[in-house]
């Protein structure tokens, strides 16, 4: 019998307030990795940013807005070996910035172009995924595909709390410890899918308790928090290489920003915690924590900025000079024999 864990329900904290508590350190992590992570952060922030602004300014469709989400995605995409996959949502569309991938092909998903279609073996990322936790079962499927080739590449998907009430997320999850998988599912516990509140989402009191149900453990980290996000998922990825199997992370965070351009969440949300929550947010904690250490300066943090806003602008530049995709695409691979309509058209 698998052992039944049960799930911790501390929050898990590195970074303090600078007042009454204190900050903790990672174990591992130097200056000049303290700093990547701070870079990875601004890059995600300024894409995030720039993107709603070219969206108001009709240059790219409809976009995930991830602002606030940038402790969750740059902690545990920093937190892996360079073999291991990710399977991203929506909501962690340029995540492939954190390895390379450039802001010009990202933008090119949001602009419905081809070329946001990336290979997934060049950067070991997946495609974007739309479908509510239907890439959960994919990278469960990859991680145990990896294990039975003897190979040591692990696999972190990301999911919302929405997506925990999906079918896919409990075949998934369920498989993945059956099979003891090497896999990190990685929950963005927003509090929010779409309009409906997590209190609509489940009964459950913890979303990090459903590990127990499958027998893997839990984990609640503060999705604010950029180290407690690494930590966590850098234990859950030595005990998935170890051969011990998946872990479910739960990272604590409040969507405050419209779920995607197209959404008014003036209509349901509450306006006063959302202000709070912006005051509180992750890329200002972990810079007030670096100065507090004495490891950013007003120059690192320009530069790290001045580096992002360029690769924007060339991003943006170069997306919009790409020449407009042949019509043809769509239908090319979708079927073996063309219905007659679409022959004549
Ligand atoms: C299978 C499926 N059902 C419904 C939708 C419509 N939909 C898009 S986003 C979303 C909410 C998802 O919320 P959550 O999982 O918490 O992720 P978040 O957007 O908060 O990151 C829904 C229901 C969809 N994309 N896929
Ligand atoms: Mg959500």
């Amino acid at each position: 019998m698998a052992q039944v864990l049960p799930a911790e329900h501390d929050v898990r904290r590195i970074i303090g307030d600078g007042d009454g508590v204190a900050d903790g350190e990672v174990e591992g992590l130097d200056d000049a990795a303290l700093l990547d992570l701070y870079r990875a952060m601004v890059l995600l922030r300024t894409y995030d940013e720039r993107s709603v602004v070219y969206h108001s300014q009709g240059r790219v469709g409809t976009y995930a807005i991830f602002w606030g989400h940038e402790a969750i995605q740059a902690g545990s995409a920093l937190a892996l070996a360079d073999e291991d996959w990710i399977f991203p949502s929506y909501r962690e569309s340029a995540i492939g910035l954190l390895r390379g991938m450039t802001p010009e092909t990202v933008l090119s998903w949001w602009r419905g172009h081809p070329a946001g279609w990336w290979n997934p073996r060049e950067f070991r990322i997946a495609s974007i995924t739309v479908p509510i936790a239907t890439h959960v079962p994919h990278a469960v499927g990859y991680a145990w595909g990896a294990r039975l080739k003897g190979e040591s590449a692990c696999a972190l998907v990301y999911f919302g709390d929405g997506a925990t009430s999906e079918g896919a997320f409990h075949e998934g999850a369920n498989f993945a410890a059956v099979m003891r998988a090497p896999v990190v599912l990685l929950c963005n516990n927003n509090q929010w899918a779409i309009s409906t509140p997590l209190s609509a989402q489940t009964r459950a009191e913890f979303l990090a308790d459903k590990a127990a149900g499958y027998g893997m453990p839990g984990v609640r980290v503060d999705g604010g928090d950029v180290l407690a996000v690494y930590q966590a998922t850098s234990e859950a990825l030595a005990r998935a290489r170890a051969g011990h199997g998946p872990t479910f992370v739960e990272a604590l965070t409040y969507r405050c920003a419209p779920h995607v351009t197209a959404d008014d969440p003036t209509a349901y949300w509450d306006a006063q915690r959302v202000e709070r929550e912006r005051e509180n947010e992750c890329l200002g904690r972990y810079d007030r924590y670096l100065r507090r250490l004495g490891v950013l300066s007003d120059e690192l943090a320009e530069d790290a900025r001045d580096d992002a806003l360029e690769r924007m602008k060339s991003g943006i530049a170069a997306a919009e000079a790409l020449p407009p995709p042949d019509p043809e695409v769509v239908f090319a691979s979708a079927y073996v024999d063309p219905p007659p309509t679409l022959r004549e058209g």
